[in-house]
């Protein structure tokens, strides 16, 4: 018998907490306590261990300067390539073992294995390729592909010719590709024709040219012939100056090129984020610390051994992809895999399928796909061999009790640990999560921050708070995966991440504090529960959108006057997009209206943005001096209660805003 839902949430309220099993502890990679204390002691050397998990060409010299905060600097003077790091290394003794395990649409005919000599090969090709079409040293390109091996296997061989790459989750629409097209001056663009989504084939390049149409500057397009010559294509024309992948490699086919000799400091990539204003934060990453980080991570928390065939859910267009899918777990020289389906196509069942398959050793995923997981039902997994899972691991957003805890029985059958880790593209990598041969785990709290890094939750005064109160996350101080800074914008890196707790007139890094935008709060043992953000982004299934950009999507549809977006709770997604919306003189609310402002989001965003409601009204709930309470029309969203509404300069319109949402 299931325990009903009420009484474990109930149990697990009270501070249930779980020990990994012995047999995890035993081979864990981590598994000694003392450890916290002697990264503390020994901080910022403890970094060493990052860096040692590295091939450098030279050595670097300082571990940390920080002479300059928040402009800190890491493994100094050293060099290394990070292609050269996750491929060639391995050639001796795992040449032959499996890198990257894809398994790819449609179902059982597109699936590829590329070892370590083969992904090497590739790598080399299509650097030698990108040579050729006049790619340079810190020459920015960018990637607009959905999961196909093309798009792990074009970063590397940018990080082979020390060539940036900024990736654009292939999601997002023809204008979000432009947008981060034309604020990086990328004059190259790899991307495909196509992919198929649940069966279906979907026209990608269409999408990708109108953004090229939009980018203000000339370009160079790679595409790779992702659906083949088949009834499938999508029959587009290559132009001048667009180029077929398979023609390019082939010409190369052979090729040997030397990675590049880069900088520690030096871009390894950007990657844009969502902010509190419109504008995306172009997140610049480096070689060194970055690559460090990544590894020493994967290998801490996620327990990657180079036998395992590990499997994050993520996708590459996000940091989660990047980090865990392709850098740490091909630094650490083990098995990774892609997937380029959906959990729910051709069944429900598909993830538990693949990992019976392939024997996977970890899963690491978000709690928007567990939620789901939840809601079909334990007989999906059911029907499966899991036992070859080792750890099963959470990123994204909060993980509520109840998920935890089903995840933790049916998908780990009482014998994996959990590890929830708290992160952001900014950070690079994991923050704040248990060790998980070492700590005990306590279903709703991330953890204890890893060992050498100091995370502090504060009072807006920059207090730190008792245990149980609510404050707000910080970082201390400075760790080696960290972003340097937002691409050409040094002033907006210090406005966004360090002006509300650092006395920015300092050049002492002790006067320096993180601030990631989160809310949190930490018990008696050091555990941290994130709450969320506390700007204007919000949590959908995982991805971080801005409600700026959403809004400015939304006022740009004819007929809308003023519009406000606030996420709401859900179910499924975590948060859901709202959208509070005016109509303009002359138009009326309705579904031809909100039909064209989803399309407009969608447009503008993707359908990842999509509003889950569009609410019209005559007005919108405004103080005094004209600001828009969003927090109000959250907890109409939410369906909690208002409080006072007194202070309101239209008190009367939250009652009809609140009857419309709740129909
Ligand atoms: C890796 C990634 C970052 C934001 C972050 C926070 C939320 C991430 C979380 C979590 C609670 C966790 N977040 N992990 N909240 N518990 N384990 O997701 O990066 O897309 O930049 O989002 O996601 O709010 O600030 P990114």
């Amino acid at each position: 018998m299931e325990e009903g839902d009420g009484q474990l949430e109930a149990r697990l309220a009270e501070g249930d907490v779980f020990e990994p099993s012995e047999s995890f502890m035993e081979g864990a990679n981590v598994s000694d306590p003392d450890i916290y204390d002697e990264f503390e002691e020994n901080w910022p050397e403890c970094w060493e261990a990052a860096a040692d998990l590295l091939e450098w060409e030279s050595p670097y010299e300082q571990v940390l300067d920080d002479s300059n905060p928040p402009f800190y600097e890491w493994f100094t003077e050293g060099k290394l390539n990070a292609s050269a790091n996750c491929l060639d290394r391995h050639l001796d003794d795992r040449g032959d073992e499996v890198a990257i395990e894809w398994i790819g649409e449609p179902v059982e005919e597109a699936n590829r294995s590329f070892t370590y000599a083969e992904l090497h090969r590739e790598v080399n090709e299509f650097a030698a390729a990108l040579r050729e079409l006049g790619v340079g040293e810190d020459d920015i390109v960018t990637m607009y592909m959905p999961m196909i091996p093309e798009l792990p296997i074009a970063m590397l061989a940018c990080a082979r010719i020390g060539a940036p790459h900024s990736v654009v989750f292939a999601g997002f629409s023809a204008e979000a590709l432009a947008t981060r097209m034309n604020a990086a001056d990328s004059e190259y663009l790899v991307t495909c024709d196509g992919y198929y989504r649940r069966g279906d084939p979907l026209d990608h390049l269409d999408k990708a040219n109108e953004g090229l149409d939009a980018v203000e500057h000339e370009t160079s397009t790679v595409v790779v012939d992702r659906l083949g010559a088949n009834d499938d294509d999508f029959g587009h024309d290559l132009t001048d100056d667009q180029y077929d992948y398979g023609a390019l490699v082939e010409d190369n086919a052979g090729a040997e090129v030397d990675p590049v000799v880069r900088d520690a400091e030096d871009m390894l990539f950007l990657m844009y984020t969502s902010g509190t204003t419109g504008q995306p934060k172009g997140v610049k990453h480096t070689t060194g610390g970055y690559l460090s980080w990544a590894s020493w991570t994967s290998q801490a928390v996620l327990d990657v051994k180079p036998e395992d065939t590990y499997f994050c859910a993520a996708d590459i267009g996000w940091i989660t992809g990047h980090s865990y899918i392709v850098y740490g777990p091909l630094a650490l020289g083990t098995t990774t895999m892609m997937y380029e389906g959906t959990p729910d196509y051709p069944d429900r069942d598909r993830l538990w399928e693949i990992i019976d398959e392939y024997d996977a050793t970890q899963l690491y995923t978000a709690p928007t796909a567990i939620r789901a997981f939840m809601k079909w039902g334990t007989t999906y997994p059911e029907g499966y061999d899991l036992s070859s899972l080792r750890l099963l691991g959470t990123v994204g957003e909060p993980i509520n009790p109840r998920a935890w805890k089903w995840y933790y029985t049916h998908i780990g059958n009482e014998e994996c640990p959990i590890v929830d880790t708290w992160w952001q593209t900014e950070t690079g990598g994991m923050m704040v999560t248990t060790l998980p041969g070492i700590k005990d785990m306590k279903p709703g709290a991330a953890g204890p921050p890893l060992p050498g890094v100091d995370v502090r939750i504060v009072d807006a005064t920059g207090e730190e708070v008792d245990a149980g109160q609510a404050g707000y996350l910080t970082v201390q101080k400075p760790w080696p995966g960290m972003l340097r800074t937002l691409y050409r914008n040094d002033e907006r890196y210090i406005r966004e991440y360090w002006a509300e707790y650092s006395d920015t007139e300092s050049d002492d890094p002790d006067d320096w504090v993180y601030f990631p935008e989160d809310g949190a709060k930490i018990d008696e043992d050091g555990y941290i529960t994130v709450l969320g953000r506390v700007d204007d982004v919000i949590n959908v299934s995982g991805h971080r959108l801005g409600t700026m950009e959403i809004e400015s999507a939304i006022v740009g549809v004819e007929g809308v006057a003023e519009a406000a977006v606030v996420g709401g709770d859900h179910d499924l997604k975590g948060e859901a997009v709202y959208a509070y919306v005016i109509t303009e003189d002359g138009y009326e609310g309705g579904d031809e209206l909100r039909e064209r402002i989803i399309a407009g989001v969608e447009e503008a965003i993707g359908p990842i943005a999509r509003p889950e409601q569009v609410v019209f009204t005559p007005d919108l709930p405004k103080t005094r001096s004209g600001k828009i309470m969003r927090r109000l029309l959250e907890n109409i969203a939410d369906g909690d209660e208002l409080g006072n509404t007194s202070t309101l300069r239209n008190p009367e319109i939250v009652e009809d805003i609140q009857k419309q949402v709740q129909g």
